[in-house]
């Protein structure tokens, strides 16, 4: 059942109900509607029509290899320059290492991104994929985001194609969703100039699904962009689903601004979170899932983010730098138990899953 007192929302609730996809016009009044329990129970429904109550979660272990970057993105506070104090540069070995650090764990996946380095050699990021595909061969590699993938192109002088077949072969599972940040060019130009275009992005997770590569999508939300940026965004993600079907899931990335230069500008609010989680729900028909990555937007907003249309919390995660440089005070990684605790608390069922949504255990 919805319950609405936006009269703008009515017949976007039919079409929920008739089960038609939404218009652009539609995406705006959502995102402007002050009725957030009438949005969350339309994106409610979505979610228990595609997902009944599973909530799916994973134990995963995200690794860093260099936060050296030749970009600057304005809202990045991970990313150093080769001489900065707090630079690094992880040796493979010392990637092995951290990857083994937990053995016993049983991770079903690492998550490794990192900067995009002035100097390391194409090499190294097909050695590394190749070197953790031999000592896990059970754990699924999820690394480099579209943004790193266009610059090994750049440094191999390989085409995008041969770089995906490259590391495919080499062991690589999937691409995880960063770097889409906002696709309007009028915000990508203040916000990460030296960025690849929204197009190359796009184009980027096409060449990877059509060489079986499954990839993420993600929005980084609450930083200059406006309404009708967000809308635009989704609607975008949508159609390049439309053409190949490969994307897993959607994660929203709530702006972090400590230590960014952005740092004068307030954190996204509670209402904006759940917002973005429920409009990306209604917005992604195509999507399957829609993850609330408790890291970004806290524990016991994840949890009530179950009842707005997120079917996934994501993982145990183990070390997260990336929001943790910009301020965020979650811990930096969570227990398996703890994730399942939550999930059951909040009237679903946990269900644990493999990278690509194979389900590992209920
Ligand atoms: O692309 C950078 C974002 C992304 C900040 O695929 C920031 O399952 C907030 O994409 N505040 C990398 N966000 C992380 C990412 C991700 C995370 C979790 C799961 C998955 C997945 C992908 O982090 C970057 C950028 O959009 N980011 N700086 C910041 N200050
Ligand atoms: Fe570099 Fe990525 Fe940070 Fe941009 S967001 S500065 S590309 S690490």
């Amino acid at each position: 059942m919805i319950n609405i007192f936006d009269p703008d929302l009515r017949p976007i609730a039919e079409k929920v109900e008739a089960c038609e996809r939404l218009s652009f016009e539609d995406g705006l009044i959502l995102d402007a509607t002050p009725d957030l329990l009438g949005l969350g129970s339309m994106a409610n429904v979505v979610r228990e029509r595609l997902n009944g109550d599973k909530t799916y979660y994973i134990t995963n272990r995200h690794i860093n290899h260099t936060n050296v970057c030749v970009n600057s993105c304005r809202f990045c506070a991970f990313s150093k320059k080769e001489e900065e104090a707090g630079a690094y540069t992880m040796e493979l070995e010392t990637v092995l290492s951290e990857a083994h650090k937990y053995d016993g764990e049983k991770f079903s996946e690492f998550h490794i991104v990192g900067g995009l380095h002035p100097a390391l050699p194409y090499s190294y990021y097909v050695d590394m994929i190749a070197r953790l595909s031999d000592e896990f061969p059970h754990v699924h590699l999820q690394a480099y985001t579209a943004v790193e993938i266009a610059y090994f192109s750049k440094i191999s002088g390989m085409t995008i194609r041969q770089v995906l077949v490259d590391l495919k072969e080499a062991g690589l599972g999937s691409l995880p969703g960063g770097g889409a940040e906002i696709f309007s060019s009028r915000v990508r130009k203040k916000i990460c100039p030296e960025k690849i275009d929204a197009q190359t992005w796009l184009k980027t997770h096409k060449t990877a699904h059509e060489a079986g590569l499954n990839t993420n999508a993600t929005m980084l939300y609450g930083h200059i962009e406006a309404g009708e940026d967000r809308v635009d965004h989704l609607i975008r993600l949508r159609e390049a689903q439309d053409n190949t079907g490969g994307f897993l899931t959607f994660i929203p990335l709530a702006f972090h601004p400590e230590n960014t230069k952005y740092e004068d500008r307030p954190r996204t609010s509670g209402m904006m979170d759940l917002r973005m989680i429920s409009m990306a729900r209604l917005l992604l028909d195509n999507f399957p899932h829609i993850k609330a990555f408790w890291i970004m937007i806290g524990e016991k907003l994840a949890q009530i983010s179950l009842s707005f249309g997120a079917d996934d919390l994501d993982g145990t995660v183990v070390e997260e730098k990336i929001t943790h440089a910009a301020g965020a005070k979650t811990d930096q990684g969570m227990a398996r138990e703890r994730l399942e605790g939550l999930i059951r608390e909040a009237g679903r069922t946990p269900v644990q899953r493999d990278t690509v949504y194979n389900i590992v255990s209920v």
